[in-house]
């Protein structure tokens, strides 16, 4: 489903296998070194949002290789890159071109988690994020290039969702309003919900 130009919708689209996969991986990560943070905003505060980067660590509002406290960031996943590149393909008919993947954002919404209205403007390339959610289903508000406020559409994301977000959407105001706490397929082993972002840095390898 194309909600808006280069904004494409594939509801569905991960195998129950597959998701079940991807949640044991983010849990892993999650863990691992350079594991899940909440990051504190720039204008004070702490995100609700738990976040784990793969590949490059987003700091608020920039790219790096380490931590604050210097811990290197885990290596971006091939998993994901291939993923990304089946994504790409999937959404658009056409295979990626452009700048690699090497970048993995994985945030963990507990029931009181949201996201407010924010453009992705950090990575230096334009190459398509692409978005999966896992476990609880949420209200994704897909807005407009020029502000914050409406216009935009409330789209229902679901576990084995795919959103890939190109083109003249690549950025546009987003965010998440609310999660729907208990929505999860209880076989699927989350309280939670989890979306993976893959991206392009656009930085030297
Ligand atoms: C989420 N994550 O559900 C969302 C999904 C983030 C973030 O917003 O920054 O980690 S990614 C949604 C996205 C990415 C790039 C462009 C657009 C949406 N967009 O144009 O709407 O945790
Ligand atoms: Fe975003």
């Amino acid at each position: 489903v194309t909600v808006a130009p280069g904004a494409v919708h594939l509801p569905g689209w991960l195998s129950a296998e597959t998701q079940a996969d991807l949640v044991g991986r983010c849990r892993q990560w999650a863990r691992g070194p350079a594991g899940t943070r909440r990051h504190p905003m720039p204008r004070g505060g702490v995100m609700s949002v738990s976040m784990t980067s793969l590949g490059w660590h987003w700091r608020p509002y920039s790219y790096a290789r380490a931590l604050p406290d210097g811990t290197p960031v885990q290596p971006f996943p091939e998993l994901l890159g291939a993923l990304a590149a089946r994504a790409v393909e999937a959404a658009y008919g056409t295979p990626h071109e452009g700048d690699p993947y090497d970048v993995a954002l994985v945030n963990f919404y507990d029931a009181d988690a949201r996201m407010g209205m924010h453009q992705d403007r950090d990575e230096l390339s334009r190459a398509p994020v692409v978005s999966l959610s896992l476990g609880d289903s949420c209200v994704f508000r897909f807005g407009n290039t020029e502000t914050r406020t409406r216009p935009y559409t409330d789209v229902e994301l679901r576990s084995g969702d795919l959103f890939v977000f190109g083109g003249p959407s690549r950025m546009a105001y987003h965010g998440v309003p609310r999660t729907r706490p208990g929505t999860a397929d209880p076989a699927l082993g989350l309280n939670g919900r989890l979306n993976i972002t893959i991206r392009a840095s656009g930085l030297p390898g």
